[in-house]
Formats: C-alpha cells, sequence, structure tokens
C-alpha cells in the first residue's frame, strides 16, 4: 500500500519528529519505533522516541538512545504514533501528539479510529514494521544492519515467527532482505520466543495453575492477581507469552489472560483461532487488536472483568449456533 504524498511530505519538511509507539510495548512497536528513529537520523532528523519502559528481552536492539520517557510539553511539531489503533493505546503521549500541527498515525490493526492528521493504516501487512519498511523504500533511505535488526524483530514478533495467518509474502520478502544485512536472527527468534526469565516461569506455571474451562473445553480462561504477581516476586512486564501458552492446549478456541496491573486496573489479552472475532470482543470494551489477538483494560475488579467477558462471549457462541 503507497502512501499518500502529504506523509512523505510531512515527515521531509520536518527536522524534529517525535515517534511514538503503544503503551505496554510489544516487539512490533519497539522495534518500528527504533527502526524509524535510526532512518530519520540518516536524513539528518532529529528523532525522539517516547515509549513506556519495556522488558530486558529487548536491551539487544540498536536505537536505545534516541528513547525518551518525559514528553510533557513538548514543542516537537510533528508527531508519528506506530502500531497504535486508538488514542488510548497512544497513552499519556497523546496529550503532546494531539496539540502538535502535523499528527500522522501509522498503523496496521483494522480496528485503528484514524486518529490522525494523516492516516496510514494497512491491514494486509503482517505489522507496523513491515509498513516502516515499505516507507524507507518511499523515502529512499538506504537499510543498514542497525534498522535491520529492529524491523526483523517487530515482524518476527507480530508474525509469531512467520506462522501467524497475518503473515503474507511481502512479510517474507522484507524478512529475506533484512537478513542479508548480516545479523544473528536465530539469537533473535531465541530471545523473542524461547528464553525465559525464572519469574516469567513462575508465572505462567501460576497462569495454568489458575485456568478454567468454558464451553467444552473451547474456551480457556486464567488470570494472575496482583497479590500473586507480589509474591512471586516479580512485575507484570514479566507476563509475555503466557496468553499464547494456554492458547496451544488442544481443543481451546479462544484463550483469555487477565492480569492486575494495579488495583482496579486489569489488562486482558484474548487470542482466538477464529471461531470468534476477539477483536469485536476487545472493542465491547473499549480494546482493539485483530481478529485472532486483542485486548483491552478494565477499571474494576477482576471478577467482574472476568464475569463480563465470559458472559459475552457465552453470547457470541450462542448467537452462531
Ligand atoms: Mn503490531
Amino acid at each position: 500500500m503507497k502512501f499518500n504524498p502529504d506523509i512523505i511530505n510531512a515527515i521531509k519538511t520536518h527536522e524534529e519528529i517525535a515517534i511514538v509507539g503503544h503503551i505496554n510495548p510489544d516487539g512490533d512497536a519497539i522495534g518500528a519505533c527504533l527502526a524509524l528513529a535510526l532512518s530519520l537520523s540518516k536524513l539528518n532528523k532529529k528523532p525522539v522516541v517516547f515509549l513506556e519502559p519495556f522488558g530486558e528481552q529487548y536491551d539487544f536492539l540498536p536505537g536505545h538512545s534516541y528513547i525518551q520517557q518525559d514528553f510533557y510539553e513538548s514543542e516537537i511539531s510533528c508527531w508519528i504514533a506506530l502500531d497504535s489503533g486508538d488514542e488510548g493505546r497512544v497513552g499519556e503521549a497523546f496529550v503532546d501528539y494531539h496539540k502538535a500541527p502535523c499528527t500522522i498515525n501509522i498503523d496496521h490493526h483494522k480496528s485503528n479510529t484514524l486518529y490522525g492528521m494523516y492516516n496510514h493504516v494497512d491491514e494486509k501487512a503482517s505489522s507496523t514494521s513491515e509498513i516502516i519498511y515499505n516507507l524507507m523504500e518511499e523515502l529512499d533511505i538506504e537499510l543498514d544492519q542497525d534498522i535491520a535488526i529492529c524491523l526483523y524483530t517487530g515482524i518476527i514478533y507480530d508474525t509469531g515467527g512467520f506462522k501467524h495467518s497475518s503473515t503474507g509474502a511481502a512479510a517474507h520478502n522484507a524478512a529475506a532482505r533484512l537478513i542479508s544485512y548480516g545479523f544473528n536472527f536465530s539469537d533473535i527468534h531465541h530471545e523473542l520466543f524461547s528464553a525465559r526469565t525464572y519469574t516469567n516461569v513462575r508465572f505462567l506455571g501460576k497462569a495454568i495453575e489458575n485456568i478454567e474451562f468454558y464451553h467444552n473445553g473451547q474456551v480457556a480462561f486464567t488470570s494472575i492477581d496482583l497479590e500473586e504477581i507480589n509474591r512471586l516476586g516479580g512485575d507484570y512486564k514479566e507476563l509475555e507469552g503466557i496468553i499464547s501458552f494456554v492458547k496451544d492446549i488442544s481443543g481451546v478456541s479462544v484463550a483469555i489472560f487477565l492480569y492486575e496491573k494495579e488495583k482496579q486496573d486489569i489488562k486482558a489479552s484474548f487470542r482466538s483461532d477464529g471461531a470468534i472475532d476477539v477483536c469485536k470482543l476487545a472493542a465491547a470494551f473499549g480494546g482493539g487488536g485483530h481478529k485472532k489477538a486483542s485486548g483491552c483494560s478494565f477499571t474494576t475488579t477482576m471478577s467482574e472483568a472476568k464475569n463480563a467477558i465470559i458472559e459475552h462471549i457465552r453470547q457470541e457462541l450462542t448467537k452462531e449456533v
């Protein structure tokens, strides 16, 4: 999908550019933000990346020096939001984003609300990193090893290592070119998909112990509350990967994972094999994502959030019969 020339012009004309990824950033958001910052600096621009803190597994990514946490009252006139489906996903940085005279929104989520002045939402792309790869081509920016590492990381994160249905020929073609820059892609796959901290394994054990099945085992629900997180001695950033483990159980069509970030601040993730559209499920509670992977937040207790979700799924499943 071609970029609107207005987006290309905006990027070319602004010197200082703020790049923001979604809250609780994942591999695609981090990879896309850092790749874009590295590319813009090759055009002699001054990029700044706003990202919330993220897990140590991404320490190997180049471009960390562009990251700033403090964005308030930023005077930067051109803002680019990446991989963020709506204003809420941009998080607190939206205050400054919204004030800027030029706002660009680049994403691949179908549920994107087109909140930017210029919007480039390519739902056929596997990841925002794949879109940034295309953007670099349109901006005539030469790839290098550092950029390739960031983009490759984003693409494999969102495609689950080229196995999700979102993976297209374009993702493989981009990856083929990226690995020609000669980095250790096996290490990146390991870092993203297999390496686990001991705390993460303990969280996983707890989550598995907590699983409850509904609808003849088609729906698997699990959760970890704040007390359990504190007792196991870690924090919520080490909860990655639990949802896909639950989804992998034979016979499970829909997996639900809830954790309590703080009291009355519940984060929910959903995975589906397509039997129900979890993007719609998340949207019913103010969230978003994709048909097979999505998420949302609740400002309720864990059991209220759980009951609301289970009831919604019950209605969806009985509707289809
Ligand atoms: Mn993404």
